[in-house]
């Protein structure tokens, strides 16, 4: 049975725009737990950016991860026979945190090569005043690959990562030149709201201006049909797997499938 309503339009945004909004995505039983567990995660008091791979750990991101009919979703959206995982992210906005998330693709960060999905769920409701992502539309399609970056504690730009790395080129400055761009965002999400985006969307999330309304975010990492194991120096050394070999599908290994048709 299908997961999500109305697919054939949600995969035709998916590839047109490079990011969908898909409501009730995540259960009010899985929301309240997954709540739970980044509330005790996050007093550990780390930078951002830190909060990662969780899942590789027993307990609830775990079992979220494994088993809950999220890598159908992703399956679905992507019209992809599997789905993989390859890691899971928190991002907790507090109220009071103007940091804006830069503008970045994910996938230069990554040891994968072809197509990856984020699915961005939203725990909290989400809008414009306290942490709304952004997206370029469409970049997901220019074939641009933008040089990795490290972020300072709060995720604002620190200094670039492979510099000589003549595949990539620097990332022009979006927020600078915001009208020269096709911008937008989803002006409201609601707890269990995802979001599904490729990982080479330009994107960036807005700050939290509100002194009221967290925001918090999970992100969880998806390899589907088409992606192979591309490992870098430099880069994410923290994903590596040495017993998949380079150019093999990104799946097995550390790479659990959670969903075959
Ligand atoms: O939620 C955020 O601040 C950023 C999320 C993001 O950039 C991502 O999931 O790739």
């Amino acid at each position: 049975m299908t997961l999500t309503p109305d697919l054939p339009k949600v995969q035709e945004d998916y590839r047109r725009d490079g990011v969908v909004l898909l409501r009730n995505a995540v259960s009010p039983e899985w929301i309240e737990k997954l709540r739970a567990a980044i509330d005790l995660e996050v007093q550990k008091g780390e930078r951002y950016f830190a909060y990662k791979n969780m899942r590789e750990r027993p307990g609830t991101f775990q079992d979220y991860c494994l088993h809950s009919d999220i890598g159908q979703r992703v399956a679905e959206v992507a019209g992809s026979p599997w789905t993989s995982l390859i890691y899971d992210q928190i991002f907790v906005k507090e109220p009071g945190t103007k940091t804006q998330t830069g503008w970045h693709t994910d996938q230069p960060y990554w040891p994968v090569a072809g197509p990856i999905m984020t699915m961005w769920i939203a725990l909290d409701d989400v809008d414009a005043d306290n942490g709304a992502l952004e997206f370029v539309r469409g970049s997901h399609a220019w074939g641009a690959k933008y040089r990795p970056f490290k972020t300072d504690q709060l995720g604002a730009f620190s200094h670039y990562l492979e510099e000589g790395n003549p595949d990539y080129i620097d990332m022009p400055d979006f927020e600078a030149d915001r009208a020269n761009y096709d911008i937008f965002h989803f002006p409201q999400m609601a707890p269990g709201d995802a979001l599904a985006f490729d990982g080479m969307s330009v994107h960036s999330a807005m700050g939290n201006r509100t002194s009221t309304h967290r925001r918090r975010g999970y992100a969880i990492r998806f390899a589907v049909e088409g992606a192979v194991y591309d490992p870098r120096d430099e880069v994410t050394e923290w994903l590596h797997d040495a017993s998949l070999a380079k150019g093999a599908p990104f799946k097995g290994g550390r790479f659990p499938v959670i969903y075959a048709a």
